[in-house]
């Protein structure tokens, strides 16, 4: 099946996901290929590759050492059209629609599309939601755009609606990475019963408890990059509560 029928199988079979970011920035072969191996013994269900500003140029050589150890999807985030690696396996062709800079409602994706058009990437059309977490995050001044605040659930959820409407297939609500505070259970609930489309949920999730919190309040996808960064144990925790969560269903 292709990734974005994964994503709405699981949705439509009430099965929570773990998608675990990695900023090519931040790590190096050795912590990547131990993060890669955790990643395989725990079953993660994605990686999300990217950042909104990528500083080196490894993300290639990063690609190729997931590609090599294992074979969970390898899914790129990108922060601009620079961001393409054809080596991966999908892409998040984000639109930014918590924001009004048209350059990442529709501009980029203007000139992606003929490069993406002709390659092997599965192109998955989301709604990028950027929430106010309590500080500036990097996405949020790279992208020069007002992130909704944080205790607004109604306005989440009429951008999530309208992206809905638009026909993009998912929803990624994200305070940014290292945001202070996880999106609160409230927005993403009020998310979650407003589309029928899965939906991802990111940013500043830094305990198996918090990653509960989330997937309770009606995310789908649960993303990590920060907090597996600082401790890679809680990729085992993260996982075995989603697993469990799984269990308990059937
Ligand atoms: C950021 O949603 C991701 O875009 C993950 O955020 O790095 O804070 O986990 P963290």
């Amino acid at each position: 099946p292709t990734i974005l029928n994964r994503f709405i199988s699981a949705k439509v079979n009430r099965l929570k996901s773990f998608a675990v970011l990695i900023d090519p920035d931040k790590t190096d072969a050795a912590a990547c290929l131990q993060l890669i191996r955790h990643s395989v013994e725990n079953k993660v269900d994605f990686f999300f590759v990217g950042g909104s500003l990528i500083t080196g140029n490894t993300m290639g050589q990063l690609i190729k050492l997931i590609k090599t150890n294992s074979s969970i999807p390898v899914i790129l985030f990108p922060g601009s059209n620079l961001h393409i690696d054809m080596s991966a396996d999908a892409l998040l062709f984000l639109s930014l629609i918590s924001g009004r800079n048209p350059e990442l409602l529709i501009g980029q994706h203007v000139i992606a599309a003929p490069v993406l058009k002709k390659s092997n990437l599965e192109i998955l059309p989301t709604g990028y939601i950027l929430i106010d977490s309590g500080r500036q995050t990097t996405v949020s001044y790279i992208s020069n755009t007002t992130p909704i605040p944080y205790d607004k659930p109604e306005i989440a959820a009429c951008t999530a609606m309208a992206g809905e409407m638009l026909g993009l297939k998912l929803i990624y609500l994200d305070g940014g990475s290292g945001a202070q505070k996880q999106i609160s259970s409230r927005m993403i609930a009020s998310v979650r019963k407003s589309v029928d489309v899965p939906l991802i949920v990111g940013g500043g999730i830094r305990s198996a408890e918090e990653a509960a919190e989330v997937m309770e309040a009606g995310a789908d996808v649960i993303v990590i990059g920060n907090g597996i960064e600082k401790n890679l144990n809680l990729l085992a925790e993260v996982s075995e509560k989603v697993h469990n969560y799984n269990k308990a269903l059937s």
